[in-house]
């Protein structure tokens, strides 16, 4: 067909109004008077996506004529938050937008709540991938992402009895109109069966994997669009489906049940995100879903590198591969097995290309989330891929005895298959060994992943340990989630900041100068009055915008503390109604999180924060000093809202247990001051923005390790000792907030003064008490609070995932940024 020329996307009002009634016409098949919210929220999603194909198609031809290096991220989970306020700001269309819907009688803000947040991840790790997507566009740099196309996403979590309750997330239930199909583009993915050994026509071991079951992996694109609209890249997400053929031949047997069994089986795939790391291992569909990612991205990979006529000798000069943490672990396997079975290239040569072409990222140094599987199970899914594991293994070994070491105790830690008890297979070995680099998520973590987690490895191969430590994209996390600061920022010192982050420095004299710390607060205390009114909304519960809104919002586990927090309000509360105490500020203490389902101590934290709420909100002897609210139902779109409004951001893990953080990066970048450990990226956030603006409390990685170690942590003595721990302590066990049921929380108080509790609330808890006065004293003092949060946002410039994405293009992937003809590369 001729190269088509469409001037009719064009991005003024007129343009925009005409795409978005042609789309409530022609794609909705509605009059314009008969379209709702909803359908004008899927009418602007698809007026947008037809421009970012446009932009989308451009991208590819410039990368393409460029012959670029292409990075491909692979991840099992992207946290993408909704996508149309986001595609509007990168777009710069936000003026346009409004003015339109304002002339139809709609409002931006109330249209962009009717999308559903797509998400398909759990935490961190994939809103990383999502920031990392933005950040890759925005730097006009090939890369793209790939991923599943769950059905479900993360589940929805309500409140109910003070009690978790997971919901299943259908997110596409409206449809998801910014999405590609590309049937055109399936892969039929391998699973089952068992291998074969032949000998190849030269002679060699042909290994022949038959009898195996299909599915097929369907590709959905997501446009994603950088600032400015000058880059469009995508993500990738494969959806499992069944293929016809393979029934068939079934069928034909006359087993039509099973044929359907089957059938149903494929699409079981990418039916639903698994909620938690730990439980999950051990399933066979979680190692199927595992494989999948694997084989349909490496798949896709190689055919649109092999499509440019390019040998596959050349692979790591025009690709990198980025495994995000060792779920995609399999992908050394994979391309092993493709390169050595299909395209018969020899086992050195083969091992060459994958190692230069893989790197991998580890995300948590939690010992029950290093993923283990089972050689039996491997076995059985992935026969081949386990003789290949067997194989890297076997010559892995054989070098590391090669180099000297004799020690077999040593050699057996470092061997991919760990032997203690059952076989299994160590996915983080795996991706170690077939990588060229491997990185953790902050200067502490880093350090910790060579000496905790790979002591033997960093030893052999010092030079391939790094740190990329994390960052947040200041597109969604500042420019769009909080208008009232970017506006004000953008007045002070222009727009650059946007992609430009260190730009922010120049705010830092203006934190001296009351008139813009006044229109700072100003700017606070708004986004803390539109919070209290979504909490009145949504929980009844009302909130004083005066006060301190101190914020803990993350996944609920043991070891980021949340109990360390409920015992401070517990403390708060008791000195409030029992020893007559008025404090400095009334405080609003904010939870959000969800628990996995299976994780009991999880759910019973917020079972507790629950009842902390009910019964403190309603005690008028303390309920114009301290309010507690559970925000239900965390995920990005509440961030979004939450964030802004925060004061005070609490990122109180025990050292060295939290990777890096990424949400202790969105606090401070919009004005809350942190009262946190030296953990993860607290340390080099408290770098940042200076000693002084950050309310440090806890013990040190070291002294953490030392009372572990020794088994010397007492808790009981911290009891005896001091007479707040007891009280807190006391209340917890006697029910005083579970008067219906008042053993519930007795565990905690169990748990809590047992010698192998893991996190040591209880030796941090003191000087927790401290910080808080302090902050306390300190935001009394509005001039003092304003200057601190001001140079907090001053000084953030550093976490924005610009920076890492550079970092990352340097280092590990050798990619450079392709900006459009005529386009300056980013600062
Ligand atoms: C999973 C589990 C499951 C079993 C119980 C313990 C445990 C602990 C952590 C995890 C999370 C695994 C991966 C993850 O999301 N890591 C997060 O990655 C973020 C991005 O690098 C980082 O900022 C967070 O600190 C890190 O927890």
């Amino acid at each position: 067909m001729p190269v088509a020329s469409c001037p009719v996307h064009g991005l003024d009002a007129d343009d925009l109004s005409c795409s978005i009634r042609e789309h409530v016409a022609h794609s909705l098949g509605k009059r314009g008077q008969e379209a709702g919210c909803r359908d004008v929220a899927t009418a602007m999603a698809l007026t947008l996506r037809d421009r970012l194909v446009d932009r989308m198609l451009e991208t590819r031809d410039r990368y393409r004529e460029s012959r670029a290096k292409r990075m491909y991220y692979l991840s099992i989970e992207y946290l993408l938050g909704r996508c149309l306020g986001n595609n509007i700001y990168n777009m710069n269309l936000q003026g346009e937008m409004a003015g339109l819907l304002q002339s139809w009688g709609f409002s931006l803000e109330e249209i962009r709540e009717h999308e559903r947040d797509p998400a398909l991840g759990n935490g961190g790790l994939g809103r990383l991938a999502a920031c990392f997507l933005d950040s890759l566009a925005t730097l006009d740099m090939p890369g793209c992402g790939y991923g599943i196309h769950y059905e479900y996403g993360l589940f929805k979590q309500s409140i109910e009895n003070d009690r978790q309750v997971e919901r299943p997330d259908y997110w596409m239930a409206e449809g998801m109109p910014l999405q590609l199909e590309r049937r055109d583009q399936a892969v039929i993915v391998p699973l089952y069966g068992r291998v074969e050994d032949h000998q190849g026509p030269d002679g060699g071991y042909l290994p022949l994997w038959v009898d195996w079951q299909d599915l097929v992996g369907v590709p959905y694109d997501i446009p994603i669009v950088g600032y400015g609209d000058r880059t469009v890249n995508y993500l990738r997400l494969f959806a499992a489906k069944s293929t016809d053929n393979f029934n068939m031949q079934i069928f034909d047997q006359g087993d039509y049940i099973k044929a359907i069994h089957q059938k149903v089986y494929s699409e079981l795939i990418s039916k639903v995100l698994y909620p938690s790391e730990s439980i999950s291992f051990g399933k066979e569909l979680r190692l199927v879903q595992e494989f999948f990612l694997v084989f349909c991205s490496i798949r896709d990979i190689t055919r649109r590198f092999l499509k440019q006529n390019r040998n596959i000798e050349e692979l790591p000069e025009f690709t990198a591969i980025q495994l995000n943490d060792t779920h995609p672990a399999l992908a050394v396997a994979e391309l092993m097995r493709l390169l050595v079975d299909e395209r018969r290239v020899p086992w050195d040569r083969a091992w060459n290309i994958v190692t230069r072409t893989l790197a991998f990222t580890n995300h948590t140094l939690m010992p029950e989330a290093l993923e283990m599987w089972s050689v039996e199970l491997m076995e059985k899914v992935l026969p081949r891929h386990l003789q290949i594991i067997y194989e890297v293994n076997r010559r892995f070994l054989d070098t590391v005895r090669a180099s000297g070491v004799t020690d077999e105790a040593k050699i057996r830690r470092m061997s991919l298959i760990d032997e203690n008890g059952g076989k299994q297979v160590r996915m983080a070995h795996l991706a170690v060994v077939g990588s060229h680099s491997v990185n953790g998520v902050s200067k502490l973590h880093s350090e910790l992943v060579k000496k905790v987690l790979f002591p033997d490895y960093a030893a052999l191969w010092p030079g391939k340990f790094n740190n990329k430590t994390n960052g947040i994209t200041p597109r969604r996390w500042l420019y769009k989630a909080n208008p009232g600061l970017s506006g004000l920022i953008s007045e002070a010192i222009g727009e650059d900041w946007i992609t430009d982050l260190d730009q922010l420095q120049k705010l830092a004299p203006l934190a001296e100068d009351p008139s813009f710390r006044e229109r700072f607060a100003g700017v606070k205390r708004a986004a803390k009055a539109k919070l209290a009114d979504y909490f009145a909304k949504t929980t009844g519960i009302v909130v004083s915008p005066d006060a301190v809104f101190d914020m803990q919002a993350k996944r609920i586990h043991e070891y980021k503390r949340q109990l360390l927090n409920a015992m401070h309000v517990i403390h708060d509360y008791l000195r409030v109604t029992e020893d007559g105490y008025v404090p400095p500020a009334p405080r609003v203490y904010v939870f959000a999180g969800k628990a996995a389902p299976g994780y009991f101590e999880a759910k019973e934290i917020i079972h507790l924060i629950c009842r902390l709420s009910k019964v403190i909100n309603a005690d008028k002897r303390a309920s114009d000093w301290i309010k507690v609210v559970f925000a239900a139902d965390y995920r990005v779109s509440l961030a979004e809202k939450l964030i802004p409004a925060a004061d005070v951001s609490e990122q109180i893990s025990t050292a060295g247990t939290e990777a890096s953080g990424t949400g202790n990066m969105k606090f401070s970048l919009n004005g809350a001051l942190t009262v946190g450990t030296l953990d993860g990226a607290n340390i080099e956030i408290r770098e940042a923005v200076g000693a002084e603006n950050f309310y440090l409390f806890g013990l040190t990685t070291p002294e953490v390790e030392r009372l572990l170690g020794e088994g010397s942590y007492d808790p009981w003595e911290y009891y005896r000792k001091h007479p707040e721990i007891r009280r807190v302590l006391d209340a917890l066990s006697a029910g005083r907030f579970s008067p219906d049921e008042p053993a519930v929380f007795h565990w905690m108080f169990e748990k809590l003064l047992s010698r192998n509790e893991r996190y040591l609330h209880l030796a941090d808890f003191m000087t927790y008490l401290d910080a808080h006065e302090r902050i306390g004293m300190e935001y009394a003092n509005p001039d003092v609070w304003m200057r601190k949060a001001a140079l907090n946002v001053a000084r953030m410039g550093g976490f924005s995932s610009d920076r890492t994405i550079r970092e990352y293009a340097r280092d590990i992937w050798g990619i450079k940024p392709f900006p459009p003809k005529g386009a300056a590369p980013r600062a």
